[in-house]
C-alpha cells in the first residue's frame, strides 16, 4: 500500500469516490467460485454513468464476511467500465450491532420520529464507531487529495470525522436518505453531541427536504452553539467554528426516461394484461412497500375498511391490491407487523368478500420483478403512498412516470419527502386520520377523469424535470466538485495495479 496516498498526493485527475454501506452488486458463493450480479435501484442508476470511465471508485461492504476471492471476482465484474468496486468485509458481528443493531434499531427508528422503537443498546454504539473506522480507513488507503469522496446514507455518518483524525485532505460529501428528525427527537439520541459533530466534519450535508436541512439546522443551532447560519435557498453554509460546512436540500429521484421507456415494453404490457385479466372490470388502487413500520401499511388498511364501510357503492367494484416486500428479516418488530398485516388482511377479506368472488384485498408477499411491479404501476387506477414518514418514497414517482395515459391518481402521505415536491397534484392525506385518508380515498375513486389527467401531466413534468441525473447534478455542483466536468473521462482508462483487489 502506498501509504503517502491518504494525505494527498495531488492528481490532475479528480475521481468521484462514492461510498455506501452495500455494494451495488449481490455476491453468492456458487462451486464455481463466486457469483456476482449487478444491483438495481436509483442509486445505481444514477452514480454509474458517473463514474463510467472516470476511473472512479465504489467502496463498501460486500454482503459477505468472506475475503477470498471477493475483490477479485469484483474486478472481473467491472473489467472495461472504467471504474472499481472496492469491498470491505465485515465479521458476522459487526454486521448484526453496526447494521441491524445501530444503524436499525437506534437511527432508523428514531429519525422516522418512531423513538419508542429504539433500543439504545451501548453495544450497538461501541460497533456503530468501529465499523465507521473501517470504511474511513479504506476510503484513506483508495483515495487521494483531489478526489471527491462522497458517502450515503446513515449507516456512516462518523466517516468524515475519522477520515479527518486520519489526515485525509480530499473533501467529502455526505447525502442522508431517511429524514432528519426535529429537535425534541433528536436529542434523545445518547450519543446526539457525538454524531452532530461528525456530521459537521462533512464538507456538503445533502438531505432530501427543506425541513429536513431545518431540523438539522435547528439540531446544531441548540447542541453545538455559537455557529453562523445560513439564509434562504437550496444550498447554504453554516460556519462552525473555523470551519464552512455547505447543507441542502436534494430531493432524490429516478432515471424518468429509462422509466417511461420500460413501461412502454411489450413484457409490461403482457403482465398489466394479465394482471387486468385477472381482477376484470375492477378499479384497482395499489399499495407496494418493503415491509416496514414507517410505511404505514396497517392504517391504509384500516382506511381502506372505512372506506368500504361508508360508501358501500364502491363494494364489488375496487380491489386494494397491497404488494409487501419482504425486508430486514431478523430485526425485531418485522415478523409483529407482517402478522397485523395479514391478520387485518384476513379480517377484511372476511368481513366484505362477497358471493359473487369479489375479494376486496389481494395481497402479494414477494419481491416483484421489474416488468410486473410496473405491470401493477401501469394497471392501477390510484395508488396510496401512506408511509408515516419517509426520506423521499420513490415509488411514488415511479407510480406518475409509468402512469402513461396520465390518468392514475397519486393519494400520498403529507409526511413522505416527496410531497413537498409534489403536493399541489397528488391528493394529500394524514396516514394518522383514518376517516379523512377513505374520505381521500373516495375523492380519488369519483376524481373527473379531465382532473385525473390535469394532475397526472403536472406530477409527470414536475418529476421529469427533476429526475435522477438532475438530483446527481444539483449534488455535485454544490461541492468543490462543482459538475460533473471536474471528472474528466479518461480514454482508455486502465484500473491502477491493485486498485480494487485489496480486501479492507
Ligand atoms: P426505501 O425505504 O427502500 O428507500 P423507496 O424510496 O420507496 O423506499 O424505494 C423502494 C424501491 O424498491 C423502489 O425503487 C421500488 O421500485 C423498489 N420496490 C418496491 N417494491 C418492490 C417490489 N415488490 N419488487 C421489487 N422492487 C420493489 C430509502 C428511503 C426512502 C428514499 C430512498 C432513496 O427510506 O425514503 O426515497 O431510500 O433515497
Amino acid at each position: 500500500m502506498d501509504e503517502d496516498r491518504n494525505i494527498g498526493s495531488e492528481s490532475d485527475v479528480r475521481r468521484l469516490v462514492v461510498v455506501s454501506n452495500r455494494l451495488p452488486v449481490v455476491m453468492s458463493e456458487t462451486v464455481d467460485g463466486w457469483h456476482v450480479e449487478p444491483g438495481s435501484g436509483g442509486l445505481v442508476t444514477a452514480l454509474a454513468p458517473v463514474l463510467r470511465n472516470r476511473g472512479g471508485l465504489w467502496i463498501g461492504w460486500s454482503g459477505t464476511s468472506e475475503e477470498e476471492g471477493v475483490a477479485e471476482a469484483l474486478a472481473e465484474t467491472t473489467e472495461g467500465v472504467g471504474y472499481s468496486l472496492v469491498p470491505i468485509s465485515l465479521t458476522p458481528e459487526e454486521t448484526d450491532k453496526h447494521y441491524r443493531g445501530f444503524s436499525n434499531e437506534i437511527i432508523w427508528p428514531l429519525f422516522h420520529d418512531l423513538q419508542s422503537l429504539c433500543n439504545f443498546d451501548p453495544a450497538y454504539w461501541k460497533a456503530y464507531e468501529k465499523v465507521n473506522d473501517k470504511f474511513a480507513r479504506v476510503i484513506t488507503r483508495e483515495t487521494v487529495a483531489n478526489d471527491f469522496v462522497w458517502v450515503h446514507d446513515y449507516h456512516l455518518m462518523l466517516v468524515a470525522s475519522r477520515l479527518k483524525a486520519m489526515g485525509l485532505r480530499a473533501k467529502v460529501g455526505f447525502f442522508l436518505h431517511i429524514p432528519f428528525p426535529p429537535l425534541d427527537i433528536f436529542v434523545k439520541l445518547p450519543w446526539r453531541f457525538q454524531i452532530l459533530k461528525a456530521l459537521l466534519d462533512f464538507d456538503l450535508l445533502g438531505f432530501q427536504t427543506m425541513r429536513d436541512r431545518r431540523n438539522f439546522i435547528h439540531c446544531v443551532r441548540a447542541l453545538v452553539g455559537q455557529t453562523e447560519m445560513c439564509g434562504r435557498g437550496q444550498v447554504c453554509d453554516i460556519q462552525v467554528a473555523s470551519r464552512t460546512v455547505r447543507v441542502g436540500a436534494f430531493p432524490i429521484s429516478i432515471d424518468y426516461d429509462a422509466l417511461v421507456e420500460e413501461a412502454r415494453s411489450k413484457e409490461v404490457a403482457e403482465s398489466a394484461w394479465h394482471i387486468h385479466e385477472n381482477l376484470p372490470e375492477r378499479q384497482i388502487i395499489l399499495g407496494v412497500d418493503r415491509l416496514d413500520y414507517t410505511k404505514g401499511i396497517p392504517s391504509r388498511l384500516q382506511a381502506y375498511r372505512r372506506l368500504l364501510e361508508r360508501y358501500p357503492e364502491h363494494r364489488n367494484k375496487v380491489t386494494l391490491v397491497q404488494v409487501v416486500v419482504p425486508s430486514r428479516r431478523g430485526i425485531p418488530g418485522y415478523e409483529e407487523l407482517k402478522t397485523t398485516i395479514e391478520r387485518l388482511v384476513g379480517e377484511i377479506n372476511g368481513q366484505f368478500t362477497h358471493e359473487s368472488g369479489w375479494i376486496p384485498i389481494h395481497y402479494i408477499y414477494r419481491s416483484l420483478s421489474r416488468y410486473e411491479l410496473l405491470g401493477y404501476y401501469r394497471t392501477a387506477e390510484i395508488t396510496l403512498i401512506t408511509p408515516l414518514k419517509d426520506g423521499m418514497n420513490l415509488v411514488a414517482k415511479e407510480y406518475c412516470a409509468s402512469s402513461l395515459e396520465e390518468n392514475g391518481v397519486l393519494v400520498l402521505s403529507e409526511f413522505a419527502g416527496a410531497a413537498a415536491e409534489l403536493q399541489r397534484w397528488a391528493l394529500l392525506v394524514n396516514p394518522y386520520d383514518i376517516v379523512g385518508m377513505s374520505d381521500v380515498i373516495h375523492q380519488a375513486l369519483t376524481m373527473e377523469p379531465g382532473e385525473r389527467h390535469r394532475r397526472m401531466h403536472r406530477l409527470r413534468q414536475t418529476i421529469r424535470r427533476h429526475d435522477i441525473f438532475w438530483w446527481v447534478d444539483s449534488f455535485l455542483n454544490a461541492s468543490i466538485a462543482r459538475s460533473l466536468d471536474s471528472f474528466p473521462v479518461v480514454d482508455d482508462y486502465v484500473p491502477e495495479a491493485g486498485s480494487a483487489r485489496r480486501s479492507g
